[in-house]
């Protein structure tokens, strides 16, 4: 299965399958409500995400390997990841707009508009200095769907931990998953034509990201529970559910110490 798929592909090869599994860009058009109160604000992003979560589905799909570990497995990295994944989307839109933030090429905001949102700023600043970050370090397209790849891959590390064949079999494949990645990304850095040396440090400040966009993820899903309690996102029934099942899977993890 797994095997077959990823080994037999070279770090090159992986990356074109990478760059080929990203979502198209979501025009939201007349979703987007002006006056920028914190309704319509959060009306648009919400409308958006709900758009891009579908896309992201299919893109996870299409990442070389993902499909074949167990469906409990991809179910569980969707819900650990969702929110990193649309932010390391959202930071790579926003790279070349120093002090904005692109969530579609239709919606803008910069962090004057965004304060409209109680308790956006401080989220909004955040993103502003990852993507300011990837800025300095000029990120490239295919360094940046690795890097997604790997946010993916990497979102559940204590996942299916308990005994049991099949467990560990899509555990173990997981790993040569994201080992695989890694080596695409290692390609990937290797073509910006950097020393060895450099080539290293490179690797090293992109994978240091990753934990800073954890954190605002973590910070963004606060946020948003709390707008749920003031009931300002409309959320849908199903995406309320499954927002929830994040916070009981996050509030579970944290009880098991
Ligand atoms: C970041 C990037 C982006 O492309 C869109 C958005 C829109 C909203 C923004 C967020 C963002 C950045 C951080 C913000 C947040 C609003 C408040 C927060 C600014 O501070 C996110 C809107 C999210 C709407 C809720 C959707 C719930 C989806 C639940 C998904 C889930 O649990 N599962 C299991 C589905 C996984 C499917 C892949």
């Amino acid at each position: 299965g797994n095997k077959v798929v990823t080994m037999a592909l070279s770090p090159e090869e992986l990356v074109a399958r990478i760059m080929d599994a990203e979502p198209p860009e979501i025009y939201l058009m007349k979703d987007v409500k002006k006056p920028f109160t914190e309704a319509n604000v959060m009306m648009s992003l919400t409308n958006l995400a709900d758009k891009e979560l579908v896309h992201m589905i299919s893109w996870a799909k299409k990442i070389p390997g993902f499909v074949e570990i167990c469906l409990f497995d991809q179910v569980h990295l969707l819900e650990c990841c969702w929110l990193e994944v649309l932010m390391l989307g959202l930071m790579w839109r926003s790279v070349n707009h120093p002090g904005k933030l692109i969530f579609s090429p239709d919606l803008s905001l910069s962090r004057d508009e965004g304060s409209c949102v109680q308790g956006f700023v401080e989220i909004f600043d955040m993103l502003l200095a990852a993507t300011s970050r990837f800025r300095e370090l000029k990120l490239q397209r295919e360094e940046y769907a690795c890097l997604k790849a790997m946010i993916l891959l990497n979102s559940n590390m204590c996942l299916s931990s308990a005994e049991g064949g099949e467990e560990l079999q899509s555990r173990s494949k997981l790993l040569c998953l994201l080992d695989s990645v890694t080596d695409a990304l290692v390609w990937a850095i290797s073509k910006t034509g950097l020393s060895f040396q450099q080539r290293s440090t490179r690797l090293a400040h992109l994978l240091m990201l990753l934990s800073h966009i954890r954190h605002v993820s973590n910070k963004g899903m606060d946020h948003l529970h709390c707008m749920k309690m003031k009931k300002m996102v409309p959320l849908y029934d199903l995406l309320l559910e499954m927002l929830d099942a994040h916070i009981m899977h996050s509030s579970r993890l944290s009880h098991s110490g």
